[in-house]
């Protein structure tokens, strides 16, 4: 959270720039500065907090799906090679395809769901093997 101080010499000047203002959220204090001279004894401070300029970047889910040829043993393999999962979590995991049509396995970055899926689409047709695998965002 970013916040800024501005000090205004009268009253119209601050509101016209809390009007202006694309931040959200705007406190005013009144600061005493009876020694600097200025006509009424005070100077008027804005407090504005900005909204975070960076949000969270989304992630992104690597599905892959099921089909009637691609051997099992291969999906597993894909598995162990690409997602760096043991044999039973391989397993497992390709048994959930077969059966539910698909299953996410694993969460990454854009970039990184991206080549990866791509990696796995281009390694299942060097082997002559339908294999669809995706990258999704994650909701
Ligand atoms: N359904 C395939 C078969 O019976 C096995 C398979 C599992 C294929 C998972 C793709 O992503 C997949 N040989």
């Amino acid at each position: 959270m970013q916040t800024r101080l501005t000090e205004f010499s009268n009253l119209t000047a601050m509101k016209t720039s809390m009007t202006h203002s694309p931040l959200h959220r705007i406190q005013a204090q009144a600061a005493d500065h009876s020694d600097e001279g200025d006509t009424h004894g005070q100077a008027l401070t804005l407090v504005e907090t900005a909204k975070p300029e960076l949000k969270q970047p989304r992630r992104y889910q690597v599905v892959i799906l099921n089909d009637d040829y691609t051997p099992m043993e291969f999906v597993i393999e894909v598995l162990l090679r690409f997602f760096g999962l043991n044999a039973d979590a391989a397993t497992q995991l390709m048994l959930k395809v077969h059966h539910q049509g698909r299953a996410g396995v694993g969460n990454y970055s854009r970039d990184v769901a991206e080549t990866k899926a791509t990696m796995v689409v281009e390694y299942a047709q060097q082997h002559e093997h339908p294999l669809l695998c995706q990258a999704e965002p994650v909701l």
